[in-house]
């Protein structure tokens, strides 16, 4: 069968990729990007479960294929959990990461690094055409530098240290990143889901 991927994140879209590919399903996964007609659906779940059930049921009631979706983002302690659901457009502008995290390191530059802890948080749901619907959620922890290092990853992931680890999320591997992240977490998590229900 196939599997819709419903973002139009291109960072997420590999990762997703690897993530599911490595679990070794037996689906044909198709980016949104087969079906530019569809319409974006609008996020307005106040969780990251809602907005990523909203995102998955939108593209497999579109398509007729199963979906899986990710609502992902940053949350940030001493912010009270901000920009969470926001984390896209933290500063304005939907998708602009540089403007996100310039902004983000600024209202926290007066913050002292015992007071940085973050995590990234991922819902992931799958949805099937005829309303069947499942979510997982999975958290990487860490800390926030106060300057960006790193060329990998995408959105946050040069300010965001893992716990345990000495560089931030864009100084790992793919694969090593994969393995720890919130969203390897919440796919992994999935991944039999998927199995059971498309079988
Ligand atoms: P779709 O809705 O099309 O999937 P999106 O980018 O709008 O794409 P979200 O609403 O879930 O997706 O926003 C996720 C934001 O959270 C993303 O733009 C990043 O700023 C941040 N984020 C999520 N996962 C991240 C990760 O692994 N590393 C760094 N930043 C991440």
């Amino acid at each position: 069968p196939r599997l819709i991927l419903a973002t139009r994140n291109a960072g997420k879209v590999s990762e997703l990729r690897a993530i599911l590919e490595a679990a070794d399903l037996d689906v044909e996964l198709v980016g949104a990007d087969a079906y530019p007609d569809i319409p974006d659906v609008k996020e307005t779940g106040v969780t990251f479960a809602e907005n990523a059930l909203l995102k998955a049921h939108a593209l497999a009631r579109a398509t007729g294929h199963p979906a899986v979706a990710d609502d992902s983002g940053l949350c940030v302690d001493v912010l009270g959990g901000a920009p969470g659901i926001f984390s896209a457009r933290w500063a304005g502008t939907h998708g602009d990461d540089r403007a996100n995290l310039s902004l983000l390191l600024a209202q926290l530059a007066d913050i002292s690094d015992e007071h940085r802890a973050a995590h990234f948080a991922c819902a992931a749901a799958l949805a099937l055409p005829d309303g069947t619907q499942r979510v997982v959620e999975g958290k990487l922890e860490g800390t926030l530098r106060h300057a960006p290092s790193g060329t990998g990853g995408f959105g946050y992931d040069p300010i965001l240290q893992p716990l345990g680890d000495t560089r931030t999320c864009a100084e790992l591997t793919p694969n090593e990143k994969n393995a720890i992240s919130h969203r390897g977490q919440a796919f992994r998590a999935l991944a039999p889901v998927v199995r059971e229900l498309l079988g």
